[in-house]
């Protein structure tokens, strides 16, 4: 199975969850530092402190990558590393924060890899948060448009890939809707509002880079996560249903981006006045600002009418506010299960892929995050032979090469993570990495997957193992 030569094969990872040095560097606290102070906030009372410590380790990263022969390597800048308040006005800006992403993306070229950068991977700076309401006040906005601009000035004559936000829809569900991840806030009508802002923020972000650094001759896009909604029937009702979680889940964001320049009308009838509106202007902005679709997959549930019992699917819940959503989730109990409970399904990866095409005109879409987290099974020498992980891999890979097959614009894959990290609020207790980190040493030892990946990545097929 060949995928096509100029396809993009990478590795991601996000400031929080791999840098460490918290407080070295000049870096400001951020809501994930804070969030980690409190008392049963993440499992086992871990926090990113430390991490993988690639904020002094990055250049044996960038080594271990070449190694491998990846040609992409997706990050994000911490935003309290470049602004320690969020903002210019208060604390200036932390040079210190702009060297050490610049000698990272030096590294990274001198080794023949591509920078993608995120601008926001949900590390907001602390006093944003306690001073202006975070992603609640519109005026964020402004401030995420200058710390774009900040990097665009810094980077962009090296960084061709500009990612501005890594899945809205957690930073609304999850930190604004159910609580479990940083801000920590519980409420129904919030996550509607943040996700407002963060759309504002990114179209703001983009119209400053194509405005002012177009010179530059990058590419600007957003990434978005989405599970795939199967009919649990072929009954109509859950058909809608289907369609319906999927427009609540991507259609969301991805709507006002690459369809309409607004919500999606299922949201409008059902949400009513908790849905914001966007000015002419705002939708005008939002339309057509992201030259990529990027698209971070995970796994599949079947959606169904909602019975009156109410029952819901998955760890984080439904993929939007349940009750306003009206769908039943499910899984097939034959489905097998990664350590975090999600269901391996690469058909349902295919089947995204085609839905995407279709409504959203066939957009370049950039795979930014797939991956698992399995029962690793470490030996004493380091060395994990992570089978199941690379079955993973095999059997989204061949999806995403179905899909291709299919027409559908695939350009590239980031497998999610090059490495074990802080997986948010369950800790340290997911690996999602192709390469094992020692908790103590944090010595770093690729796993089996990666020595498979390593094989796709230099071959562009994906061969037994
Ligand atoms: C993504 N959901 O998070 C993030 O981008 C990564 O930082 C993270 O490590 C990775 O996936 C694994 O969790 C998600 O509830 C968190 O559907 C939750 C969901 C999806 C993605």
């Amino acid at each position: 199975m060949q995928f096509p030569e100029n396809f993009t094969w990478g590795t991601a990872t996000s400031s929080y969850q791999i840098e460490g040095g918290h407080d070295e560097g000049g870096k400001g606290p951020s809501i994930w530092d804070a969030f980690c102070e409190i008392p049963g906030r993440i499992a086992g009372g871990d926090d990113g402190k430390v991490a993988c410590d690639h904020f002094h380790k990055f250049r044996e990263d960038v080594a271990l990558m070449a190694s491998l022969g990846l040609r992409a390597y997706r990050f994000s800048i911490s935003w309290p590393r470049i602004l320690p308040t969020g903002r210019l006005d208060r604390g200036s800006m932390n040079e210190e924060g702009i060297r050490f992403y610049s000698k990272l993306i030096d590294t990274l070229l001198e080794h023949g890899i591509e920078p993608w950068v995120t601008l926001y991977h949900w590390d907001l700076p602390l006093a944003l948060q306690t001073e202006r309401d975070g992603w609640l006040n519109p005026e964020i906005a402004d401030d995420f448009e200058a710390y774009a601009r900040i990097c665009f000035e810094a980077f962009g004559d090296r960084v061709k890939h500009w990612i501005t936000l890594n899945e809205p829809w957690v930073v609304a569900i999850l930190g604004y809707g159910q609580g479990v991840f940083a801000p920590g806030r519980t409420s129904t009508t919030e996550p509607y509002v943040a996700a407002h802002h963060l759309l504002r923020s990114h179209a703001k972000a983009v119209q400053c880079y194509r405005n002012e650094f177009a010179h530059q001759g990058g590419k600007i896009g957003i990434t978005n996560n989405c599970d795939w909604r199967e009919p649990l029937t072929d009954k109509p009702e859950d058909k809608d249903a289907a369609q319906r979680a999927l427009e609540f889940y991507l259609g969301w964001f991805a709507d006002p981006i690459f369809r309409s320049g607004d919500y999606p009308e299922s949201m409008r009838e059902r949400v009513g006045d908790r849905l914001p509106k966007f000015t002419e202007e705002e939708s005008k902005a939002l339309l057509g600002s992201s030259d990529f679709f990027g698209l971070n997959h995970y796994t599949t549930m079947f959606a169904a009418e909602a019975s009156s019992d109410g029952k819901e699917g998955s760890v984080y819940g439904n993929g939007g506010i349940s009750e306003d959503q009206d769908v039943d989730l499910s899984v097939d109990p034959e489905w097998p299960l990664t350590e975090f409970k999600w269901a391996v399904v690469p058909w349902g990866c295919r089947k995204l892929l085609g839905w995407i095409a279709e409504r959203y005109g066939d957009p370049a879409i950039y795979i930014t995050e797939n991956g698992c987290a399995m029962d690793d099974q470490v030996s004493a020498d380091g060395s994990v032979d992570d089978q199941d992980r690379l079955e993973f891999y095999r059997g989204y890979l061949e999806a995403c090469h179905q899909a291709i097959g299919d027409g559908v614009h695939l350009k590239g894959y980031f497998a999610w993570s090059l490495m074990d990290n802080f997986e948010w609020a369950s800790g340290y207790r997911f690996r999602f990495g192709l390469v094992h980190v020692d908790p103590k040493s944090l010595k770093r030892t690729p796993k089996k997957s990666a020595h498979w990946y390593s094989k796709v990545v230099r071959t562009n097929a994906l061969g037994d193992e």
